[in-house]
């Protein structure tokens, strides 16, 4: 992707929405030139995308231009929660996390997958709670956020394929939604389901193998845990498509697949759910999935990782122990390799 808008690292809030201004501008104004395509086409490593990306400039719209125009945008940008800080490194450039995305309802190759989401029309979305849980019911987005509120985190990310970002999620706690709920205590443990839209989703069209819709889960102790975050918003406003609008989980100690994106439903079972990487390939991706630097991947080591800093700039540094949460949710896992 383009790597000629990169405006200097953000620290304070308002510069958020300064600094998207300033993206959706420049795009237009290269547009309007003509030098879009040219412009934006200078790394090559996105050859296949650039008739798209050049449609893209063409009509002024950039990774930040797909969050839906009608979600719901009272409560953001949210206060941020001080005790979920991430002093040891930066964050993560607002643009580059949401361009090198991982959402294989759209593309399972493209690092570009806000590209392929035109079709994508999140709302109206509902949330199904159902299971083993008392209070079985429906939510829309607006009702969530009534409910639960919003608060800001900032949280280590980590990919298993070791890539990895700070972002600033805005959502409420998982835990608050559950003990709404009231799961039964034959539940030990919830499922996750993504949402199934063939027709706006072409990575389901495309890659017809796969099992789809995209379905995870956790125990319940993992669940309720204060971590455990239901996304609805980052950097201070709704989701984009390719981020996993209108919901998403948010498992800091957990590799990224563990976190659905676009979830409608949430049940309380009382086994081990299946998961959907996990079906597809057992020996790589363990139900647990912790993020652990002593238990490499079988076809890679999980020691380091890549930083993404901002558009095309990664550093390599070391993965931390619970990808540096251990301290808070280290308890849960006993058996878990530390060394
Ligand atoms: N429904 C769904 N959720 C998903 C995925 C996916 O392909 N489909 N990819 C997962 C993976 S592998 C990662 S690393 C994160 C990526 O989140 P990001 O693209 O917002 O960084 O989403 C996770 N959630
Ligand atoms: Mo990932």
């Amino acid at each position: 992707m383009s790597n000629i808008i990169i405006p200097p690292q953000w620290q304070r809030r308002d510069e958020i929405v300064t600094k998207r201004r300033v993206y959706v501008n420049r795009r237009r104004f290269l547009a309007q030139l003509g030098l879009g395509a040219i412009a934006l086409s200078t790394t090559g490593a996105d050859c296949a995308d650039r008739d798209s990306d050049a449609r893209h400039v063409a009509a002024g719209i950039g990774p930040l231009d797909t969050i839906p125009e009608n979600a719901p945008r009272f409560g953001y940008p949210a206060a941020q929660n001080e005790a979920y800080a991430v002093p040891d490194r930066p964050l993560t450039d607002r643009i580059a996390a949401s361009s090198y995305t991982n959402f294989y309802e759209f593309d399972g190759e493209s690092k570009e997958v806000w590209q392929l989401t035109d079709d994508y029309k999140p709302y109206p979305w509902t949330l199904e709670i159902t299971g083993l849980v008392e209070r079985k019911q429906r939510f829309d987005i607006e009702q969530l956020i009534r409910r639960f509120g919003l608060e800001e985190r900032l949280y280590r990310f980590r990919c298993v394929e070791a890539w990895s970002a700070t972002i600033p999620w805005t959502g409420f706690p998982l835990r608050r939604l559950i003990e709404y709920c009231r799961p039964l205590s034959s539940a030990t443990h919830v499922a996750f389901l993504s949402v199934n839209r063939p027709k706006e989703m072409p990575g389901i069209r495309r890659q017809n193998w796969y099992p789809w819709p995209y379905y995870e889960g956790l125990r319940m102790d993992e669940a309720m845990h204060e971590l455990a975050f239901v996304a609805t918003g980052m950097y201070g406003e709704p989701l984009p498509k390719q981020n996993g609008s209108p919901v998403r989980l948010a498992l800091p100690w957990k590799y990224g697949y563990k976190g659905p994106k676009a979830f409608v439903r949430l049940e309380f079972v009382d086994r081990e759910p299946k998961t959907f990487w996990n079906d597809l390939a057992p020996n790589e991706y363990s139900f647990l999935s912790n993020v652990n630097p002593n238990v490499p991947h079988p076809r890679w080591s999980q020691a380091t990782e890549r930083f993404m800093v901002d558009v095309g700039d990664f550093r390599r540094i070391p993965t931390q122990f619970m990808n540096g949460y251990g301290d808070l949710v280290g308890n849960l896992y006993p058996n878990e390799p530390r060394g």
